[in-house]
């Protein structure tokens, strides 16, 4: 393991006022976006779509470190020959790519998942590596409800999270470990707090017997939010209070960076909780940003498939970009919206 190599892409993945744009959904989720737009998921369509976003150049110079890609993205062309990975290298930021094979089903446990991708994994991370990829992601779903998540739920992610991690460092590829307790459901803020809890302990644990060098990691967490049909919300300053005590009793400070997912939060939510927590400040490691939705669904809606709409949506995301940038220094502010 060259872990200064893995220490630099580390850091460089949370420089200051940047963030990580996910781009990396799969066929299934992409589908599903462009259907909310009536578009076509085709492979052209979703190569210019992504083309569009990563060519919004002064967005993914000053505010975008990495974009995470699906295996098709890694591979494909822009229209004009370049590959698409080099494009995003061309702004300064760095191409990464999803790994896992997806959250399926647990075998024993109604309503839990546990997400696949171990097998042939060291064979497909030199390959990413040889084709540019200087990080990857893993993302593990965990559910919460009566009775879940389960032990067995989070051992089984948590382990498999850990074994992803030390393949990609072997690879010189830095991980993004992503154990995400979706907000879906009528919990209480304060279980979310203790599920986040749990996973996270979990997670170190495993990671230090799987003899993984934190410093060559990334986070990327959901925030500690209520369930998102509990009819109580907890609000901003109790959500950033609450992520944050979470995370300095679970996450260690050998870890260099926490970038959040926005997991289905308004765009707003996603951008304001984050500039709170870094208003907080007093942080041993950066916080910051690694959002799908709550970067592309602005842009998405105003491109709606038409070429000619290209420039509204660039200023789009360009908007969402610099906003989360400004949260990622705690220097945002509703009136910038
Ligand atoms: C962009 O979506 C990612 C891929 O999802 P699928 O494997 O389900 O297609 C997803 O992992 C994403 O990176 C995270 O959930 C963060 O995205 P959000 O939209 O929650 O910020």
């Amino acid at each position: 393991m060259n872990k200064q190599a893995l220490e630099t892409i580390a850091q460089a993945m949370v420089t200051d006022g940047k963030g990580i744009l996910a781009a990396d959904e799969s066929t299934g989720t992409i589908k599903k976006r462009f259907d909310s737009i009536n578009v076509d998921s085709t492979e052209d369509n979703r190569r210019d779509y992504r083309e569009m976003l990563f060519r919004t150049e002064d967005a993914m110079r000053e505010h975008i470190s990495g974009v995470i890609l699906f295996d098709e993205t890694l591979r494909q062309k822009a229209a004009d020959g370049t590959p698409l990975a080099q494009v995003i290298a061309d702004t300064g930021a760095l191409p990464g790519i999803k790994v896992d094979a997806g959250a399926k089903p647990m075998a024993g446990h109604d309503g839990e998942m546990v997400t696949e991708g171990l097998d042939g994994l060291r064979d497909r991370l030199n390959e990413y590596h040889a084709l540019g990829a200087k990080f990857a992601k893993w993302r593990a779903v965990i559910n919460i409800a009566d009775g879940l998540p389960s032990a067995a739920c989070l051992a089984a992610n948590t382990h498999a999270l850990a074994r992803y991690a030390a393949l990609c460092q072997e690879a010189e590829i830095v991980p993004i470990v992503e154990p995400e307790v979706i907000m879906d459901g009528t919990h209480t803020v304060e279980r979310c707090y203790e599920v986040t809890t749990a996973a996270l302990t979990s997670l170190y644990e495993q990671l230090g017997q799987q003899g993984v060098h934190l410093e060559g990691t990334i986070l990327k967490p959901n925030m500690v939010v209520s369930g998102t049909e509990n009819s109580v919300q907890a609000g901003l300053e109790q959500v950033a209070e609450m992520t944050l005590d979470c995370f300095h009793k679970c996450v260690p400070e050998a870890v260099p960076g926490i970038v959040f997912l926005s997991g289905g939060q308004s765009d707003h939510d996603a951008t304001a909780h984050l500039d709170a927590m870094n208003k907080i400040g007093g942080l041993p490691w950066k916080l910051s940003f690694s959002y799908g939705r709550a970067l592309q669904a602005a842009p998405l809606k105003a491109w709606g498939g038409k070429a000619e709409n290209t420039a509204t949506a660039q200023a789009a995301f360009a908007h969402r970009a610099k906003m989360n940038g400004l949260a990622a220094r705690g220097a945002w502010s509703a009136d910038m919206e």
